[in-house]
């Protein structure tokens, strides 16, 4: 016992000669991160700890030492980088593979098991214990966290690696994060894709400012749709009509559009100069901010009352509140088959064909619950993709004209709001110095909270997600003057933070991302969308939809449908702008037809 003790402190002191820590007695030893291949670090005193290596296919003092199984999984595994490169090459072979449906069923029931096996269910951490508790699993008022905190009596905020005193927030944004000159995403991205992913996420990324960034207001953890039907029932009933399932709208110029706040009275923030009238009353309380999430909610809105209409076709008889209740979940389904397949395609750029088919998860161990992450909140700030300006029907509207107009949706309606969103270009995410200077504070303000919160370093996470550690800021950013500088702020790759080494990894080839935002997102992205009820086998039957109708407008809803059967012009609708793009970043070919 005692012999294994010593054999601990060694192992652990070991890497200690080359740390810039000079007084290493006394400190916590799970402020090393000791324990390898997810081991749960226990500290015994100030000296000692021990790694709890149970079921992760590891043994040893540090869960180092491989089990024959894990050592021949790791030797065939391939690696992401050569698996992202695959799927986003030879073309030509994943449309081969994508028609023949046993094979693209098993290797996309290979990708969904993969990866949501990779996200602990049900949750384990939250910030504010860094060990198991019934409070971290039962408070769904917090976000989960996959990492627990860095412990409060570690040397340096990252545990023991780089300076007491981490670089100034404001400082680090501005001289790494801040756009010099707008750098385009070269896989195309739109405008469309820009506000569909802040649409979206801000169903369940609704950070409780007043109590904290640990706390979550959207308890429902997922795809509930609270962002267009409200996150109280009273808020919701102040948006319904009460009549065949409908909700409340307005009309102007003949066209549908959501109510005011005059006839659906609840609380949504605008500036206190802007008239009653003027006031868009949905879902998400801070949706009047850009005309790019009113015009969604205004989509989403329309569909709602289509599909409402549909149903009271085939069902005469049911009650408003039934109608209602089944278009959600419809109106849940199509929105899970437009992200699978529509916008997650995109932004992976694979070639092989993602799809959405709840019923290869049957006969796997698959948990219908998700429980939403610090982590996952934190990598979704994805601000380089907004632009300079807006370009709306070739007029250009500055951040200032912009937020907050609720005219635009207005005068312009959502077809000319589809066609010029879905032209204009987004910006790369990853790469560094791309987030526009009016929307910076964010970035800061993820960076203050990661602080806040203690999470974890970069690699720390790398290795969770089963990356590679960086060993060097040259190789995170693959260049070396940036590099050098981050050297020097944090004086050591292993105290680099989550977010900004998100934003700063070095892109992949051609990609709006680098590996971690893909490696990392995809696995929560995915547990998220078919953790969804709907997809249990319980729920996913055509009677939950009301029926097959109801249930084919889940299985064959796009976002151009989404578009195109709620106006009267169908636009150009895409996540990608009407052109192809070359390595050099140039346009290739002509628009698109826009037919169904
Ligand atoms: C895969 C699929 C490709 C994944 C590629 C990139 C993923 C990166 C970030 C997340 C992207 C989208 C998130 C979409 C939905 C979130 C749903 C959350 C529901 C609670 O390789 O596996």
């Amino acid at each position: 016992m005692e012999a294994a003790r010593v054999a601990r402190v060694i192992l652990l002191l070991l890497p200690l000669c080359f740390l810039e820590v000079a007084d290493t007695t006394g400190i916590n030893p799970c402020c090393y991160f000791p324990c390898q291949n997810k081991g749960v670090c226990v500290n015994f005193g100030r000296e000692d700890y021990e790694c709890d290596c149970t079921r992760t296919g590891y043994y040893g003092v540090n869960c180092t030492l491989p089990y024959f199984w894990s050592r021949v999984y790791t030797i065939l595994k391939p690696s992401p980088s050569f698996l992202h490169h695959a799927l986003t090459h030879y073309k030509w072979f994943w449309d081969i593979l994508s028609n023949i449906s046993f094979i693209s069923d098993t290797l996309m029931r290979l990708v969904l098991v993969a990866r949501s096996n990779m996200i602990p269910s049900p949750p384990t951490y939250n910030s504010d214990y860094n060990y198991i508790t019934w409070e971290g699993y039962a408070n769904v008022s917090y976000f989960t966290r996959l990492l627990p905190p860095v412990p409060k009596d570690c040397p340096t905020p990252t545990g023991t690696r780089g300076y007491k005193k981490p670089p100034d927030a404001e400082q680090l944004a501005e001289e790494f994060l801040l756009r010099r000159k707008f750098i385009p995403d070269p896989q195309g991205s739109n405008l469309m894709f820009a506000f569909f992913a802040q649409h979206f996420t801000h169903q369940f990324f609704r950070t409780d400012f007043d109590r904290g960034p640990e706390f979550t207001k959207a308890l429902g953890h997922g795809v509930d749709l609270t962002h267009i039907y409200g996150s109280s029932l009273e808020r919701q009933h102040h948006l319904r009509i009460f009549k065949d399932g409908k909700l409340k709208y307005q009309v102007v110029n003949g066209e549908v559009f959501p109510p005011s706040v005059k006839d659906a009275p609840i609380k949504m923030k605008y500036p206190s100069t802007l008239p009653e009238e003027k006031r868009f009353a949905i879902g998400h309380d801070l949706f009047g901010l850009l005309p790019g999430l009113m015009m969604y909610a205004t989509i989403w809105l329309r569909e709602h009352n289509r599909v409402c209409d549909i149903l009271k076709e085939e069902h005469p008889t049911w009650s408003d509140e039934q109608l209602f209740q089944t278009t959600r979940l419809i109106l849940i389904g199509e929105t899970i088959k437009i992200v699978i397949e529509d916008y997650v395609q995109h932004l992976s750029g694979y070639n092989f064909k993602l799809r959405f088919n709840p019923e290869l998860l049957f006969k796997e161990h698959f948990q219908y619950r998700n429980r939403i992450a610090i982590e996952f909140n934190h990598l979704y700030h994805w601000h380089p993709l907004m632009p300079d300006t807006f370009i709306v029907k070739g007029q250009e509207f500055s951040y200032k004209d912009f937020l907050f107009n609720t005219e635009v949706l207005l005068d312009i309606g959502v077809e000319d709001l589809v066609e010029s969103f879905s032209k204009q270009r987004a910006g790369r995410v990853s790469g560094g110095k791309n987030i526009h200077q009016h929307v910076l504070k964010v970035a800061i303000g993820v960076i203050e909270h990661g602080r806040k919160l203690r999470l974890q370093p970069f690699n720390e996470y790398r290795k969770w997600f089963g990356l590679t550690p960086y060993k060097s800021f040259q190789e995170l950013t693959g260049e070396t003057e940036v590099a050098a500088k981050l050297e020097k702020l944090y004086g050591h790759i292993d105290a680099i933070e989550f977010f900004p080494a998100l934003l700063l990894e070095e892109p992949q080839e051609n990609s709006i991302f680098g590996e971690s935002i893909v490696e990392m997102g995809a696995p929560f992205s995915l547990k998220g969308l078919m953790g969804n009820p709907i997809c249990s086998p319980e729920y996913w039957k055509p009677s939950t939809f009301g029926g097959k109708t109801g249930f084919d407008i889940v299985n064959t809803a796009t976002i151009q449908k989404l578009v195109c059967l709620n106006v009267k012009k169908c636009p150009y609708v895409s996540f990608h702008v009407p052109y192809d793009i070359d390595s050099d970043g140039e346009r290739e070919r002509k628009e698109p037809s826009t037919e169904l």
